[in-house]
């Protein structure tokens, strides 16, 4: 019943996937037996017991043998459905001591990933192959919903209180996350990467961040930041207005600041509104820029600074 399983659910990317799938298999299958049978036998009796001219009604009987048959059969099904469910989401819900900790963040609209050096990323986070993982979760605005298919897991990420997921990340490759709880504008653009690596991938991007960056010119290396540190939910390239100001033409002109004031849109105010936006608010727009203080290489600064300055 492979084919079934693997056109219904995502590919398994943790250790405990399988074993999730073949309860989830299997209550399927008895849920299908279940139906066709119920469903069958109604309709057979329907046709039986059918009104016939001349035929005499069958006269009320009680069968306490199979009244009880049909009470104990499933009552016994669910319990032992009970324990094998909670048997699996105790080890869901403990993380082995050995695993490695991250922290997350959730915020209006991103994912923020803190790994125990302290290496700090936005919607992309990398996990050594094979190893547990084990992900401490909160959020700094509504309530959020980390979610990974291929990797079995999802949770509740709420304001003011830690919730924890834990797996054991073992299909090599790229896996989706995704916000599973409604969170306002930017909820379905709230997405972040999971790569699972091998060991020695993993350490060299811990090291460097990736080479990624020498292969780009700097302007496409800031359009790259623009679009994966989530700069694009925010700030058009058009000019349009969005929940930030637009970058089109911003570049070498006077800004108009909150309190009146002007600034003179370069390098230094640039990188100043990344790493402290709320020193000086654009006038029109709400403080709402998140903080990338620790967020992004100086590569990475110096690419969007590039990009924002390319932008006629
Ligand atoms: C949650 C929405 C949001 C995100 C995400 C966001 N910004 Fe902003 N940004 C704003 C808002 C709102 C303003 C205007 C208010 C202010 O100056 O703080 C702004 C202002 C700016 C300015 C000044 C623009 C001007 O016209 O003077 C720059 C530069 C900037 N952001 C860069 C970035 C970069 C780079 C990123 C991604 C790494 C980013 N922002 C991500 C909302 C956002
Ligand atoms: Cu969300």
């Amino acid at each position: 019943m492979e084919w079934l399983r693997s056109a219904l659910l995502p590919p398994q990317g943790s250790a405990f996937a399988g074993e999730i799938d073949f309860v989830y298999m299997f209550i399927l299958w008895l849920s299908i037996v279940l139906f066709v049978g119920i469903v069958g036998a109604e309709l057979y009796f329907v046709w039986r017991y059918r009104y016939v001219p001349g035929r005499p009604t069958p006269h009320q009987t009680h069968n306490t043998k199979l009244e009880i048959i049909w009470s104990v059969l499933p009552l016994l099904l669910c319990v032992g459905l009970f324990f094998w469910g909670i048997d699996g989401y105790m080890k869901f819900a403990v993380a082995p001591g050995d695993a490695m900790e991250v922290q997350v963040t959730a915020k209006k609209w991103l994912w923020q990933f803190e790994y125990p050096d302290g290496t700090r990323t936005v919607n992309e986070v990398h996990l050594p192959a094979d190893k547990p993982v084990h992900f401490v979760m909160t959020s700094e605005d509504v309530l959020h919903d980390f979610y990974v298919p291929d990797m079995r897991v999802k949770r509740d990420v709420i304001p003011n209180r830690y919730s924890e997921i834990w797996f054991t990340p073992t299909a090599l490759g790229e896996h989706v996350s995704t916000c599973a709880e409604y969170c306002g504008k930017g909820h379905s653009d709230m997405h972040a990467k999971v790569f699972v690596e091998t060991k020695e991938k993993y350490e060299e991007w811990m090291a460097t961040g990736g080479d990624e960056w020498m292969k780009h010119t700097p302007e496409e290396w800031g359009k790259i930041q623009y679009e994966q540190k989530g700069c694009a939910t925010c700030h058009s390239l058009d000019g349009a207005k969005s929940k930030g100001p637009s970058w089109k033409g911003i570049w070498g002109k006077m800004e108009k600041l909150q309190g009146g004031k002007t600034v003179l849109v370069d390098e230094a105010y640039v990188r100043e509104s990344m790493l402290q936006p709320q020193a000086k608010v654009v006038e029109g727009f709400e403080p709402v820029m998140p903080t990338f203080q620790g967020l992004l290489r100086e590569n990475e600064i110096r690419g969007l600074v590039a990009f924002i300055k390319s932008l006629k």
